[in-house]
């Protein structure tokens, strides 16, 4: 294990999932957005390789240096990914973290799964850090890591961030096994939030469910423990994202070129039912409907990739989009206008931003996301003369900082169908002006300055500063 001073300390990333490095697409939000930031530090990423075998309990970790960081997986048992990732964290919490009660299924077999594979994280994790590492420990399949780890004699600073929206202390009271999580939570140095929402609802949480105090700054207490619990909104690489889209743009079209009448609004995002595509489906066919004078001349290009299909509620959600796409090309369709095209499958990225730069309107209708970066991505892919124009939900994490955008509630149909008519018809001074702000919000909260932000909060716990970024280290 190399030497480590206070002023370079190593950084460990701990996911479900590390990336792959050798595949062609990163669709996740989470792969693309910590990937390059892991690298400046030379540091570690650690999580699930995604793959099941029967000997998994005793295989030790598989290593590996790869782009200039060292990755190191292990595998599951088919019972462990069943009980852990498609059970408790995407049958139970993901859907309960999106205000999705309804759909948040469990049995206590599953949740128990879920506990002993983080127990098996943090066997696996010991070995492999030091007293002086700082470890970043992200997302919901993995709140109980720091009190595995602490329990095994972790003394090393941990931090956690939430990468979904924290619900209402009231839903997440609802989930099963919701008072071992929140304890779990409280064991953290730091929890990160997107938005200050997300923070209230768990402070709020804290002191009704957990019998706890909220102290002065961002410090919660409760059983014991105290941590500081704060808000990250989670960003992109502007400069990265501007100058893939000014290349783009002397390409040709890729889209079919029907005249420079024809608007497009585009839509990106997994084939989730928390990302409201079947209600960005209605709002659209409403606007064919009432503003018949669009016909022929707009069209909405929706890009959803497979995610998570071994679950049958993956597989309703892709039957309806596919069903109400059909429905709209066949009802307002002709020879020569295709109202909707729609691809479900991942594309390479220098390909979304050419769509986005050449796209009118940015059309983003989560019914609930933590933050979602494709907001963030449309406006920085903009020619900042001729902006396109960013429809938003309001229950976006990121409606907390893109004030600017023509926010909506995905729930009202009629509501999204005019924005996404004022959209098309915003005059070129309007849509100048709105772009600016929103450009200067992404590029102040890009995506180096959540993760020195986070990384400065991990100091703020401690006594002695961390610098893992020195200047001379550039952007990653
Ligand atoms: P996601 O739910 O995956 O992330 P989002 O933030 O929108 O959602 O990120 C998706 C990323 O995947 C974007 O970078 C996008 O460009 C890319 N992508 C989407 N479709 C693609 C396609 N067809 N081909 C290639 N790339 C594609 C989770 C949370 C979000 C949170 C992020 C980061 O659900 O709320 O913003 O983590 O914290």
């Amino acid at each position: 294990m190399p030497e480590k001073t206070e002023n370079n300390r190593r950084l460990v990333v701990v996911s479900n999932r590390v990336a792959d490095f050798k595949a062609k697409f990163q669709t996740g939000g989470l792969a693309v957005a910590l990937g390059d930031a892991l690298k400046a530090s030379k540091g570690l990423w650690f999580g699930w390789s995604g793959d099941t075998r029967d000997d998994a309990l005793s295989v030790p970790p598989h290593v590996e240096h790869v782009a200039g960081l060292t990755v190191a997986t292990i595998d599951l048992t088919d019972k462990e990914a069943e009980g852990y990732y498609f059970g408790y964290a995407n049958r139970c919490l993901w859907p309960a973290l999106h205000y999705r009660l309804d759909l948040a299924q469990s049995n206590e077999e599953q949740s128990e799964i879920y506990f002993q594979v983080n127990a098996r994280f943090a066997d696996a994790l010991m070995p492999l850090i030091t007293p002086d590492d700082i470890i970043w420990v992200n997302d919901y399949h993995l709140i109980p890591l720091a009190e595995e780890l602490r329990g095994r004699g972790c003394e090393a600073r941990i931090g956690f961030f939430l990468h979904t929206p924290f619900p209402s202390p009231e839903i997440f009271a609802a989930v099963p096994s919701q008072k071992r999580l929140g304890n779990a939570l409280m064991v953290y140095d730091v929890v990160g939030f997107q938005t200050t929402s997300d923070r209230d609802n768990f402070r709020r949480y804290v002191t009704a469910s957990l019998d706890g105090e909220q102290l002065q700054g961002d410090r919660v207490t409760a059983q014991g423990e105290t941590t500081l619990a704060s808000v990250f909104p989670i960003g992109i690489d502007v400069e990265h994202f501007k100058k893939l889209a000014d290349e783009e743009d002397t390409k040709g079209p890729l889209l079919p070129d029907v005249g420079s009448d024809m608007k497009t609004i585009i839509g990106v995002d997994r084939l989730d039912y928390t990302k409201g595509l079947p209600e960005r489906l209605r709002a659209f066919e409403v606007l064919l409907e009432q503003f018949p004078e669009h016909h022929g001349k707009v069209r909405l290009v929706q890009i959803a990739p497979p995610t998570r299909e071994g679950l049958p509620v993956y597989q309703e959600i892709r039957e309806n989009v596919e069903r109400l796409v059909g429905r709209i090309n066949g009802r307002f369709g002709d020879l020569s206008w295709q109202p909707v095209i729609y691809m479900h499958r991942g594309v390479a990225q220098h390909i979304l931003v050419h769509l986005f730069r050449r796209s009118d309107v940015g059309f983003v209708t989560p019914l609930h996301d933590g933050m979602n970066l494709v907001a963030k991505e449309y406006i920085a892919a903009q020619a900042a003369q001729d902006p396109g124009v960013l429809v938003l939900s309001r229950f976006a994490g990121a409606a907390e900082q893109l004030r600017e955008a023509l926010l909506i509630n995905p729930h009202d149909i009629q509501e999204t169908a005019r924005a996404l008519d004022r959209a098309l018809t915003m005059p070129r001074q309007e849509r100048w002006a709105r772009h600016n702000r929103l450009w200067q919000r992404i590029e102040t909260y890009d995506l180096f300055n959540w993760r020195d932000s986070f990384i400065q909060s991990f100091a703020e716990s401690d006594t002695n500063p961390v610098n893992l970024f020195p200047k001379e280290a550039g952007a990653a």
